[in-house]
């Protein structure tokens, strides 16, 4: 199971820069779009309707269907209705749901102020153009392993009842989280990341109802949910060069994503699709070690091994790209 950050006694984390809604100049304005460092937003709560406000969770987590899979302990279990999903919550249980959709009347009642919103709005360039929120929700312990998403988008993260532990690390930390190339999930628990892990300079929050948080593109984080939680995040790219990049490496994730959840599950053709893995695994041995070990002894030199390698990631990603698409569309069973 996956262990909470504190557990691994961690070097210390800075504080995400705060501040109130009220006092948002235009430059904090850019620095929650186009930033490279988190930022958190508080006090949005006030501006929501009563009804969000609720001390009851089942109140603000309408679901529009039943999840698409629940995480139990960790391990995702498929067909739990909501009921049970919130009987669990209240019982104090681990578990979670990721990418969960909430009824629109609760979504646009917490999408305010509008004048915040109007400028994520004009971007126009939300994942799939989809302008409606996904949620996450969970407690009993439950975590959302260390990752960065996929598509490199920017997030507006914003927590709509309980508070949350998140933990972050801008992308520019990426070695020494152990990162394997292409990918976006960091396999290896936190711990483990050899000596790397102790080199990161990360951030830390607790997330109350009300803030929200800005993850500029690769964004790595983690998060713990000590009590039960909920919350929204608005996905974005900022260009449309960032979409498209972002577009080509979410079709190799989700790709890879796909086989590691139809093969356990027996899909022959997931089965007869595992060789796609096998360049991947060969590079990722070569890259993981090659990476880490040039960014720590050359220093300054460093990018003599990275940006070469960084050719070949590409060039790797370009030759998936089509076949992954292809796998996922076939097979993918969702979050
Ligand atoms: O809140 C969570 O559990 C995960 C959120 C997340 O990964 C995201 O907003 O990208
Ligand atoms: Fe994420």
């Amino acid at each position: 199971m996956v262990q909470s950050i504190a557990s691994s006694h961690p070097p210390p984390f800075q504080p995400v820069r705060r501040i109130a809604l009220e006092a948002l100049s235009g430059a904090d304005m850019d620095a929650l779009v186009g930033g490279s460092e988190p930022l958190i937003v508080e006090g949005l709560d006030a501006t929501w309707p009563d009804a969000c406000r609720s001390d009851d969770i089942r109140d603000v987590a309408v679901f529009e269907t039943n999840p698409n899979s629940v995480f139990v302990n960790g391990q995702q279990r498929f067909g739990l209705t909501s009921e049970e999903f919130f009987r669990r919550l209240e019982a104090g249980d681990n578990v979670r749901i990721f990418d969960g959709e909430l009824a629109t009347s609760v979504t646009d009642a917490v999408t305010r102020p509008q004048s915040l919103f109007a400028r994520l709005r004009r971007l126009d360039l939300f994942r799939y153009d989809k302008t409606k929120p996904v949620c996450f929700i969970g407690g009993g312990g439950a975590i959302t392993v260390l990752h960065h998403d996929f598509e490199m988008n920017a997030n507006w993260h914003m927590v709509l009842y309980g508070e949350r532990q998140v933990y972050l690390w801008t992308h520019d930390q990426s070695a020494s989280l152990f990162k394997l190339p292409l990918l976006g999930l960091s396999l290896i628990p936190f711990s483990w990341g050899l000596l790397g892990y102790r080199f990161a300079r990360g951030q830390s929050c607790r997330l109350k109802r009300g803030e929200l948080l800005f993850m500029p593109p690769g964004c790595w984080h983690q998060i713990e949910y000590p009590q039960p939680s909920l919350a929204v995040t608005y996905a974005f790219h900022r260009t449309p060069s960032e979409k498209r990049t972002g577009e080509r490496l979410g079709a190799f994730w989700f790709g890879f994503m796909t086989l590691t959840q139809a093969v356990p599950a027996g899909r022959a053709l997931a089965i007869a699709a595992l060789p796609l893995i096998v360049p991947w695994g060969v590079f990722a041995g070569i890259y993981i070690w090659g990476r880490f070990l040039a960014v720590k002894l050359l220093g300054r030199l460093a990018g003599a091994v990275t940006v070469p390698l960084r050719h070949a990631e590409t060039g790797l990603l370009h030759a998936y790209l089509p076949l992954m698409r292809w796998v996922r569309r076939r097979l993918w069973m969702g979050y």
